[in-house]
């Protein structure tokens, strides 16, 4: 491997071990064999729905990690496979989860895919309006601010449902009673078909945090150390009194919106062939390179195990027992069962 400036290793001037970025390659490599693997048993039959984190993993890891599992609070959306996985749900968990078996730890069963949530986890349950999770998160700022602890609410969403109502209402009133809250946009240019100049006025989410009071901050979603650092430093922010961060983080979604559309139909074919260059894995493998963290061989190495710890984990999600359909109705009213 190459040989390296211990003081000048960029993961080192942003506060990571090596044993740090190598864990968050590895769970970021996680993510995208989780939902490969599930493109699979979507096209098998055997899964009903996808909706891709592919393109997202980077950003996601990198601004997740400073938060405290099982002490800060996730909001999450659709997309936030690899978010969820860096707060404690396994490769086991999300498979499970969407192929809606009884010990789902989601739901067990009971929510469609794509809808993560794990009480065990301090993650919430995903809603399929797009947006209500960032008032939840909200809500749960203000709970950690009642109750005097100094927990953090993170959440994330889409540029498209930046635009909703209550994405404004929950950002001001956050912005008024500075809440310990992290505003997550992953901005992949799309609403499903809709591009990002139908959508956004002025092309900026980030720009809109100052008109709410609080720092609104642009990273580029495929760089791992830039995404850490802005999730250190909101995390500092909100735990310390300072109040909220909104952080955009520019991504590209590498799949159609979800496996029941079909992006040639509203993306050229130069653009889907581009979409491969924007990968952040590759990018974040030649870093690490780079670095002196991985060598082809290692990287090899690593990915074929990821890939059979995740083989493994599909096959003990198909195993486990489907709900039973005579208590399809646990959990909808407050009947106690
Ligand atoms: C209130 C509401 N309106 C519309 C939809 C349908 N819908 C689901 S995802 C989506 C696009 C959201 O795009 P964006 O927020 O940019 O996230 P992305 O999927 O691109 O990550 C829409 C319109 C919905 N689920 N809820």
């Amino acid at each position: 491997m190459t040989e390296i400036d211990i003081q000048t290793a960029p993961h080192h001037a942003v506060g990571l071990t090596d044993e740090d970025v190598l864990a968050m390659y590895r769970q970021i490599l996680t993510a995208r064999a989780v939902d490969e693997r599930m493109w699979l048993m979507q096209r098998a039959g055997k899964i009903a729905f996808v909706i891709s984190v592919q393109g997202h993993e980077v950003a996601q890891v990198g601004v997740s990690r400073p938060l405290r599992p099982h002490h800060d609070w996730m909001a999450p959306y659709y997309r936030s496979i690899a978010a969820a996985m860096s707060f404690g749900m396994t490769a086991e968990d999300i498979i499970t989860a969407h192929l809606a078996k009884a010990d789902d730890i989601s739901s067990g069963g009971r929510q469609m895919p794509g809808h993560y949530g794990a009480a065990a986890h301090n993650i919430l349950s995903v809603s399929s309006p797009v947006g209500t999770q960032v008032l939840h998160a909200v809500g749960l700022a203000m709970g950690a601010w009642v109750r005097g602890d100094d927990a953090v609410a993170i959440t994330y969403f889409g540029e498209g449902t930046a635009n909703q109502g209550e994405i404004h209402e929950a950002m001001n009133f956050a912005g008024v009673h500075r809440l310990p809250v992290i505003f997550v946009c992953e901005n992949n240019g799309y609403a499903i078909s809709v591009p990002l100049e139908r959508q956004v006025g002025g092309g900026s989410v980030a720009a809109r945090a100052s008109g709410y009071g609080f720092p609104g901050v642009d990273v580029d979603g495929g760089d791992l150390l830039a995404c850490y650092a802005a999730g250190v430093d909101a995390h500092e922010r909100a735990r310390t009194g300072g109040g909220p961060t909104l952080i955009e983080a520019h991504v590209v979604r590498l799949t159609s919106h979800s496996s029941d559309d079909d992006h040639r139909r509203y993306r050229d074919a130069v653009e889907v062939e581009a979409l491969k260059e924007g990968d952040p894995i590759p990018r974040l493998a030649a870093n690490l390179q780079e670095w002196g963290l991985l060598d082809e061989a290692a990287d090899e190495a690593l990915r074929a195990d990821v890939k059979a710890h995740v083989v493994e984990s599909a096959a003990r999600a198909e195993a486990h027992p489907d709900p039973d359909p005579t208590d399809i109705l646990r959990h909808v009213y407050a009947d106690g069962s």
